[in-house]
């Protein structure tokens, strides 16, 4: 179909966000584009020059329940009035190695290494490190998808519960997720996504099955759910709640991180990853600072920042309880 077509067909009623959002997807189409209509809204894909996956859902209407199926990934979506996303990726299942390279495309082209700039720098390496951190495959080749998510400004944001949803089959998908639109108070939910990226601030709630949540040095909160997930804030001001199951929570530096929930009865682990810190003996030298209180410990890593933990003390914590790798 047409650009121009698509463009007539969908435009309605947008707003100037949404027309905005499809006059992209539409010019960076090469080629044939689908227009499919998921709940009350309209999803447009295709390929781009590169040959890799493109497409928006443009949002319409009360909001959207529904699945986006690009051809090779499949997206359950609940969105509330006024929120659509764009999405893109590998038109296949890719490894490791290149769903790393494919993220740090993205990111050179939107952070060039050329701007110095501290801010720049910083958020350019957490993001470099949450994308090769989250593209652990174990061995698996990945779906990777990169989302987008829009909200209405011309009436101000939506601020109702934004859901996505994975194929729910094993550690397949990695998806880099940019919540910058989203409102502060507005929570995302993530249901059976493996292995995911937040970009900018977000407050996410996990469930379905275990998850691995990694974030940049914007602030996040991140919930775990029902599972054995591992959650990493990645510098800034994160809160890391696990939930039930034995639980990850990883530190890389940059920032503060809060955990809600430290459970050393249900197998928590800490995963403390800092450069230059390959043995325990390292750890014990980077702390500067130790402090106990009734509701738990926190541990300062001089610059590196500092770990808080609720629900444990510096005489609970066992070697195992440790480890100086994010891997999982
Ligand atoms: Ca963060």
């Amino acid at each position: 179909m047409a650009a121009d077509s698509i463009v007539g067909a969908v435009t309605t009623g947008l707003s100037a966000q949404s027309k905005d959002l499809l006059t992209a997807v539409v010019a960076a189409i090469n080629g044939t584009a689908t227009v499919t209509d998921v709940g009350t809204s309209t999803v447009v894909n295709g390929v781009d020059k590169s040959g890799n996956s493109t497409g928006a859902l443009i949002a319409k209407g009360t909001g959207t329940t529904g699945t986006i199926n690009d051809g090779s990934v499949q997206i359950g979506v609940v969105l509330p009035e006024k929120v659509g996303l764009n999405f893109a990726g590998p038109v296949k299942e890719v490894s490791a190695a290149a769903a790393v390279t494919y993220f740090k495309e993205l990111i050179a082209a939107a952070l060039p290494s050329t701007n110095t700039t501290t801010a720049v720098v910083e958020n350019r390496a957490s993001l470099e490190n949450a994308v090769s951190l989250a593209s652990d495959g174990q061995g698996n080749s990945l779906n990777v998808r990169v989302i987008g998510i829009t909200n209405e400004s011309t009436t101000g944001k939506s601020t109702d519960t934004v859901k996505l949803s994975g194929s729910a089959t094993g550690n397949k998908e990695v998806v880099a997720i940019n919540a910058a639109n989203l409102a502060k108070e507005q929570t995302l939910i993530l249901e059976n996504l493996d292995r995911v990226v937040l970009v900018n601030d977000a407050k996410v709630q996990v469930t379905g099955g275990a998850a691995f949540v990694a974030g940049d040095n914007a602030n996040q909160s991140i919930s775990g759910g029902f599972g054995a997930d591992t959650l990493v804030g990645g510098g800034g001001n994160d809160t890391l709640v696990g939930g039930y199951g034995s639980d990850i929570f990883g530190f890389v530096g940059g920032g503060t991180t809060n955990v809600g929930d430290f459970n050393k009865a249900q197998g928590d682990k800490l995963a403390i990853q800092l450069t230059g810190v390959t043995t325990n003996a390292q750890l014990i030298s980077a702390v500067t600072a130790i402090q106990d209180t009734p509701t738990g410990m926190s541990v300062t890593f001089g610059k590196s920042g500092t770990i808080t933990l609720v629900g444990i003390h510096i005489a609970d914590i066992t070697a195992d309880m440790v480890q100086l790798s994010i891997k999982s």
